[in-house]
């Protein structure tokens, strides 16, 4: 690996683009872009402007094959993740793969075992989250114990709107999937149940979509917690979350509405990409494994059950292999 980090980003939409800035500016150190992957050759060429000695492809294979790159970061949608994956694992490279790892808990299984086979852990999932600094304040408040057991969680994820491609099952599978990983690392555990329930609907969400919603789950060792999720609330993007313990109370994230996910979580993304960065450097996996890809794909399947049915449902795991343990 030469010393600077040539990272392969493979689409150039929305978080794409926002990951070529980032690395390519002084925020983030270690690394710089190599290549930049889209079958759209235009926006990868848009993505780049102004960038110096990136190679635009339009075939992710050749970029990985070219032997010119050391690790790939993955911003295509979701269900374009596994095949880009699947190679990149194959040829041992550390993967930064935008949420979800894949659409559903069969194909992230998929990925799981694969890098079971390779023997080593080379994904790290976008769940950003993880390196916000309200979470990392209630997750350090956990594992002190200062105030006793964590009993509840009270969780906002509001969105000024949706893009036009967003259909119901996205409030699950694309929103609320930030809250089943947030849970399962505030909480260190696994999730247990999902409920959903849906009042009255907002004018103005269109078609299937159920907005606003609100999640109700249940940890392992009864944690219980609410999202309060409304993703066409118009008037700005907020995510906050309140964490109720024996003896105290902790809120993080109050009174702070973005216009969207970029500026409210930019630290974290900040965060998310350089200690990526450093870990591959030095041949490690840090953050959100493969492993928590599958679960919040199993827990935005009984969502999805329960957004049907109406009904509590379980959320149903594979063992978890002495890799991720
Ligand atoms: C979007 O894809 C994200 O990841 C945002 O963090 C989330 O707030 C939004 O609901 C999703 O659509």
């Amino acid at each position: 690996m030469s010393n600077e980090l040539r990272v392969a980003v493979v689409g150039a939409g929305r978080m794409g683009f926002d990951h070529i800035k980032r690395i390519a500016s002084d925020r983030i150190r270690g690394a710089r872009v190599a290549a930049v992957v889209d079958i759209n050759e235009e926006a990868a060429q848009r993505a780049v402007e102004g960038i110096e000695g990136v190679k635009i492809y339009t075939d992710f294979r050749k970029a990985i094959e070219s032997k010119e790159v050391d690790a790939v970061l993955i911003a295509t949608p979701g269900f374009l993740h596994a095949p880009v994956l699947m190679p990149a694992i194959e040829a041992g490279l550390p993967i930064l793969c935008e949420k979800p790892l894949t659409p559903d808990s069969a194909s992230s299984w998929e990925i799981v075992q694969a890098e079971v086979a390779a023997g080593k852990k080379l994904v790290q999932v976008g769940f950003m989250r993880r390196f916000d600094g309200g979470y990392r304040t209630i997750r350090a408040a956990v594992e002190a114990g200062l105030s006793g057991e964590l009993l509840q969680l009270e969780c906002e994820h509001i969105n000024p709107g949706v893009p036009e491609s967003y259909t119901g099952r996205n409030l699950i599978d694309d929103t609320v999937v930030h809250e089943f990983d947030g849970v399962r690392f505030l909480t260190g555990e696994e999730i247990k149940n999902v409920r959903v329930f849906h009042g009255k609907k907002t004018r103005h969400a269109s078609g299937e979509l159920q907005d606003p919603a609100k999640v109700i789950m249940e940890t392992e060792s009864g944690v219980l917690v609410t999202v309060n999720t409304h993703v066409t609330a118009q008037y700005g993007y907020a995510v906050t979350t309140k964490a109720i313990f024996e003896d105290n109370h902790l809120a993080v994230g109050g009174d702070l509405v973005n216009s969207s996910f970029e500026p409210r979580f930019v630290d974290a993304y900040d965060q998310e990409v350089q200690a990526w960065v450093d870990a591959a450097r030095k041949g490690e996996q840090v953050g959100p494994s493969a492993w928590d890809g599958y679960a919040a794909a199993a827990c935005c399947e009984a969502g999805l059950a329960a957004l049907e049915s109406g009904r509590v449902e379980e959320v149903v795991l594979n063992e978890k292999p002495a890799l991720y343990r």
